[in-house]
């Protein structure tokens, strides 16, 4: 062992309380493949040969900022590509568990893939160009922070589902799945973003062929997801990096108008997917692979409840204000392949619904109903109050909390890294 890894063996263990995570295991279209543990494999003279890319950030740290035009951002500090890859069909799916993520570093999840033009074992990640197939950001505001795509990973055993597009060209790709932590976030260069790469050999002989975008150039400091206070309500949060890429659908989701994505996954059934009712103008469009649905790029006016007149100190909040213009929401209703009704919890439905009767809050400030068979239009809650999010027989509408509330929570957080 070399004396500089003895020296970072030494800070590693006393910045051991930092307790973030990495991805431990990985399951392929059923295939069970081990992650690269940072913790055990940097230190050894021959770690396992892996699907996963090694790197050297050995304190579980993460990439600020600061650093999103830097290598580091790509597949994380210090990152070599696997030596291996897993075999995925077009549709198939891929679950990244990780070892542990603190309840308190809520944020997106978000997942990519990238063609190596080649094996990925000697690919220089530099030229790597991503393009987005899946992403979870907040999923319901109701009760600042909010609760978001790593909540449902800790719910989910610390994992999440990802499909691959069902129409994508056989080869050999990378997929970089993200963390960005956001309690920090409301100051710049505050977010910390956690990559972790894979490598992947899509089978089949499918043909689409998305465009991508160069890792150093997913992010930017001052984008709406990345620099974002989540310690005041936000009535929208945009998934930072570029847009979805559904299978059918052009590589660049953003000048599509109106379109009907409909991705079946094949053979396995475990985590299929049916990505239905696409209502667009703009932006991201996200599915998870389980009963998540999803929220879009869209701006949407501070809720009028919300008094932002008095107690908005000079607490500087990018997503603040009335300014932004109300654009059409994108929903993609991911569905098991079971079927059954998925759990909206931002933006508006439209099309079937199967639930008659059943009531649908988004985001705690409208709602709508179905109505022989369909979801109706879309209706604001009464000023002052909130409806409960997601779907349910009954539509609970309880009082909103108010700024006041909100501010004191965010003065009194506790301290954070
Ligand atoms: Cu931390």
């Amino acid at each position: 062992m070399s004396l500089s890894k003895i020296a970072t063996l030494l800070l590693s263990s006393v910045s051991l309380v930092a307790g973030h995570g990495y991805v431990a295991s990985i399951e392929v279209d059923g295939t069970t493949y081990g992650g690269y543990l940072v913790d055990t494999y940097y230190f050894e003279s021959d770690p396992p040969e892996l699907i996963a890319w090694s790197t050297n950030a050995t304190d579980d740290g993460y990439v600020s900022p600061s650093d999103y035009e830097s290598v580091n951002i790509i597949c994380h500090k210090g990152s070599s590509p696997g030596a291996l890859s897993a075999p995925v069909a077009p549709g198939g799916w891929v679950q990244m568990t990780w070892n542990t993520w603190p309840t308190d570093h809520h944020g997106p999840v978000i997942t990519y893939l990238a063609n190596c033009h080649g094996s990925c074992a000697d690919v220089d990640k530099a030229t790597l160009e991503f393009f987005k197939i899946d992403a979870g950001g907040l999923i319901d505001d109701t009760d600042v922070p909010g609760t978001w795509a790593t909540d449902e990973l800790i719910e989910d055993g610390y994992s999440r589902n990802i499909t691959i597009p069902s129409d994508i060209a056989p080869g050999y790709y990378v997929l970089r799945h993200e963390i960005i932590a956001l309690h920090s976030a409301e100051n710049l260069n505050g977010a910390q973003n956690y990559p972790q790469c894979i490598n992947l050999e899509v089978t089949g002989s499918e043909t689409a062929t998305p465009s991508g975008t160069l890792g150093e150039a997913l992010y930017k400091e001052t984008d709406p997801g990345i620099y974002v206070d989540i310690w005041n309500t936000l009535s929208t949060y945009t998934i930072p990096g570029p847009s979805l890429y559904t299978a059918g659908s052009a590589a660049t989701a953003t000048s599509a108008t109106t379109a009907a994505a409909t991705t079946t996954s094949a053979a396995t059934t475990a985590v299929a997917t049916t990505a239905a009712a696409v209502t667009s103008t703009a932006a991201e469009l996200e599915a998870s692979t389980q009963t998540r649905v999803t929220t879009s790029e869209s701006s949407a006016p501070t809720p009028a409840s919300d008094d932002t007149s008095q107690l908005n100190q000079g607490d500087a909040d990018p997503l603040d204000g009335n300014s932004a213009p109300a654009t059409t929401t994108t929903t993609v209703v991911a569905t098991p392949a079971a079927s059954s009704e998925s759990s909206p919890s931002s933006g508006v439905l439209s099309g079937a619904c199967s639930q008659e009767d059943y009531w649908y809050c988004n985001g705690g400030t409208a709602f709508q109903r179905c109505v022989n068979g369909e979801w109706d239009a879309s209706q604001s809650v009464a000023a002052g109050t909130v409806c409960t999010a997601g779907i349910s027989e009954t539509l609970t509408i309880s009082a909103a909390s108010t700024r006041r509330d909100s501010l004191r929570r965010h003065l009194a957080r506790p301290k954070r890294h």
